[in-house]
């Protein structure tokens, strides 16, 4: 019964989308995307009053997305098959976000297993629409760290990537790790260790690998165990491989974050959580072209890009760019040297590119 009705809503939405007249297929993602957004922000507030009486909640969490009402949910020990309850099913758009992998749900285990809420997010992944960045697509949620892999050589090491990375992260709420792999490239691991130093006196995790030697793995393990991690950072810094070393029998699908050459082709968003035997999850996500720096961000980059908020104290303007202004103690640190000139002019790259 019901589910007739809801495709019957759904081809109605259909009918009236394809009126609009369509310039190309990115337009048209992100026409819906938007929609699908607000109504995805009205039905989490519905969602939040439940109407319901004899239902017995539990809690779990969503490891994956299926379709668009069916997800797939750990509760204690057990992997579920849940359905979205009837207040969320009103969005009839496809999937995305009404709820995503890693979302903390509260299921009612005394009937079929129905999703009745939806736990607030502590923090989101997203993903950016090609066409003009506005549009923000959640692609899971509740993450802990993000693992920035570079590679020392092959591909050249890239702090400037390290830079954006760091901010989008902090940005989404989300710790940054940074690891650097290939280290056995290096011909001396002490010319790797003094890049690194720049952040690790900031306080961020900076670990250094090799999947070839195996140096670092542990302390990765180490970091990784019981929290969620994504791992990001340019296509062959060795993602996959690190990933493969961790635990060989995790089934890793072949898209991956931030893969360079894949930019610009339409791929799914679902990603899903795989649980690693050392605990914590692993966010396996494919396609995700630019990780969330956002031009209403650019307010924001001053007060975490690495480094420039120690450097603040002496800038004549209190709302300071370290661009153009004149009295800028940011631009002072550079002038004498205690700050780097080289991530002085990756701020102002970023600063740019927003
Ligand atoms: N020498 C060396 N090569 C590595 C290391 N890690 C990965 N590779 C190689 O780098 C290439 C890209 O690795 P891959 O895991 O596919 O990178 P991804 O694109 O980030 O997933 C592969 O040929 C790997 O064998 C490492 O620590 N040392
Ligand atoms: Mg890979
Ligand atoms: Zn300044």
């Amino acid at each position: 019964m019901n589910k007739k009705r809801d495709k019957k809503k759904f081809k109605r939405k259909n009918i009236k989308i394809s009126n609009i007249e369509l310039t190309d297929i990115d337009q048209f993602t992100d026409d819906v995307i938007s929609e699908e957004k607000r109504a995805e922000k009205k039905l989490i507030e519905k969602g939040k009053i439940s109407s319901k009486r004899n239902l017995k909640l539990e809690r779990g969490r969503i490891l994956e997305v299926r379709s668009n009402y069916k997800c797939i949910v750990k509760i204690g020990d057990k992997v579920l098959i849940c359905t979205l309850g009837g207040r969320f099913k009103q969005v009839n758009f496809e999937t995305k976000s009404i709820v995503t992998a890693g979302d903390y749900v509260n299921v009612d285990v005394s009937g079929d297993l129905r999703i009745e809420e939806i736990v607030a997010r502590t923090n989101t992944l997203s993903r950016f629409s090609d066409k003009d960045f506005q549009i923000e697509i959640i692609i899971a949620s509740n993450i802990d760290q993000v693992i920035i892999t570079s590679s020392y050589k092959d591909p050249q090491l890239n702090l400037g990537l390290i830079d954006r990375y760091i901010c989008a992260a902090k940005i989404n709420n989300i710790t940054p790790v940074i690891c650097i792999n290939k280290i056995d490239l290096a011909e001396s691991l002490d010319d790797v260790k003094q890049i690194g130093s720049f952040y690790e006196k900031l306080g961020f995790n900076v670990i250094y690998t090799s999947v070839e030697t195996g140096e670092g793995i542990k302390e990765l393990r180490e970091l990784l165990k019981d929290k969620d991690s994504v791992f990001s950072g340019h296509s062959g810094a060795g993602k996959s491989s690190l990933i493969n070393k961790l635990q060989p029998e995790l089934k890793l699908r072949t898209a991956e974050i931030s893969d360079y050459h894949r930019k610009g082709v339409h791929t799914t968003t679902r990603s899903r959580l795989l649980e690693w035997d050392f605990g914590g999850y692993l966010v396996d996500t494919p396609g995700i072209k630019t990780f969330g720096l956002h031009r209403k961000d650019k307010e924001k980059l001053k007060g975490i890009f690495p480094g420039l908020s120690a450097l603040t104290e002496e800038c004549k303007f209190f709302n300071c760019s370290h661009s153009h202004e004149i009295k800028c103690g940011v631009k002072k640190a550079v002038e004498n040297g205690s700050y780097p000139v080289a991530r002085y002019e990756s701020y102002l790259r970023i600063l740019e590119s927003l």
